[in-house]
């Protein structure tokens, strides 16, 4: 990662306006945007879908933004971007033994792409939006509304579901087929032993996905999946199917196996009705609890939501204690100490030295870090170190 990018980037991230860190997505051209999207640590959930199922009544109700969404085409392509706080009450209890100091929430960045027509996600477009996705999220319709007709003129959310899996398993089969092609020429002009490893791979892969299955379904050691890593392949990443369900059909949300049940790895099957949720959320915070029951639902969205996120991604949060800062940092399961120390700032990472590890409930015990360190209470871990969920960091670097 070029280290002046990082700085940008990080320039971005520690902004305090959130306003104006939409703004400058926002003013961003599609390739500036991408680019962003290439270079950003922050997990970011792609939602999308074909026309018309409810993305960006999604995208509200998960952001709390307030895009006009609409029954009819209204031409926008660009996609819509907030980076988003994730409540902890883990960091409430930490920053409590620091209250002088700022709250800092780990953020998650929420994408909502324009509806997909059937047969278009092997578009470039498209294609280059849902490679930079960490967590691919599928909403498909299954609310009724005459007034917003579906491009088959049928509403079935499980048609919809094999129909955007298959588009995904499609373009996967077409990357593997023009590399093959390319390194098949290549491997004859020169012998290359990592070419011939890569092809290998690659023609395994290929036979998964003719077989209809998605590459999540792959068993790939550590090297392989290495090897396959830049390709990004879409039915690598973690899906999440949310179903807009019909009014009538509330009861549903809390079986959406009823609606489409998945074994499959690596996929998770939701459920919400955009409509009524949209509806509560107008509300204020203590009139919601009463709506929420009176049409039974159990909760709302977005923690549901984040939390079968979180899960399918097997990300963690771990968190800091700076000069100035309480703060919480999501990323992905399997994160070492050394990667996790990039994520705030690329300068630590480089001068690395050793991490300073508690977890948050013994922390908690001790009442302050320089408490837990005079009792040993803290360990000394080096690079390698696999960051755990609850983590509490310091970070030893030189400059
Ligand atoms: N009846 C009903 N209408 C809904 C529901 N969810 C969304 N809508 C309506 O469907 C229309 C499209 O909603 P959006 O959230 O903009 O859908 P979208 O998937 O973002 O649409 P595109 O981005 O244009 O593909 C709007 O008129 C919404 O009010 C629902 O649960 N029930
Ligand atoms: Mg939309």
């Amino acid at each position: 990662m070029g280290s002046g990018f990082h700085k940008f980037y990080n320039f971005i991230i520690i902004m305090p306006n959130q306003t104006t860190i939409y703004k400058t997505y926002e003013s961003l051209t599609p390739m500036a945007f991408l680019i962003l999207l290439y270079y950003t640590i922050i997990m970011n959930f792609t939602l999308f879908g074909y026309p018309k199922t409810g993305k960006t009544t999604l995208f509200n109700l998960l952001t709390g933004a307030k895009i006009e969404v609409k029954a009819y085409e209204n031409g926008k392509k660009e996609p819509n971007l907030r980076t988003h706080p994730v409540p902890d009450p883990r960091l409430e209890k930490i920053w409590s033994l620091y209250s002088e100091k700022e709250k800092k929430p780990a953020t998650v960045d929420f994408i909502d792409l324009a509806g997909i027509s059937f047969g278009e996600v092997k578009s470039t477009t498209y294609l280059n939006y849902l490679r930079q996705a960490d967590g691919l999220t599928h909403v498909a319709r299954g609310f009724i509304d005459a007034q917003i007709p579906h491009p088959k003129g049928k509403i079935s959310p499980e048609e919809d579901i094999h129909s955007m899996e298959d588009e995904l398993t499609l373009s996967d089969l077409v990357s593997i087929e023009s590399r093959l092609e390319k390194l098949e020429k290549e491997l004859k002009r020169a012998k290359n032993p990592e070419g011939e490893r890569e092809k290998e791979l690659l023609l395994q892969l290929r036979s998964l996905l003719e077989k209809g299955q998605a590459l999540r379904e792959a068993e790939l050691s550590p090297e392989e999946g290495k090897l396959i890593s830049s390709f990004a392949f879409l039915s690598q990443k973690s899906l999440i199917h949310m179903i807009n369900v019909d009014e009538k059909d509330i009861p549903l949300i809390e079986n959406p196996e009823k609606i489409y049940s998945s074994q499959k790895k690596g996929v998770t099957t939701a459920a919400f009705c955009g409509k009524i949720e949209a509806e509560i959320m107008e509300l204020e915070d203590e009139e919601r609890e009463t709506f929420l029951s009176e049409y039974n639902l159990k909760e709302l969205s977005a923690p549901k939501f984040l939390k079968a996120s979180y899960d399918l991604l097997q990300a963690i949060t771990f968190f800091t204690i700076g000069k100035d800062e309480v703060k919480a940092w999501t990323v992905r399961g399997n994160t070492t100490a050394l990667k996790a120390a990039g994520v705030i700032h690329s300068d630590i990472e480089k001068g690395f030295i050793r991490a300073e590890v508690i977890p948050w409930k013994d922390l908690l015990e001790f009442g302050s870090f320089k408490n837990a360190k005079e009792k040993a209470a803290v360990r000394l871990e080096g690079k390698e170190y696999n960051v755990q969920d609850g983590d509490v960091i310091y970070f030893r670097f030189s400059n």
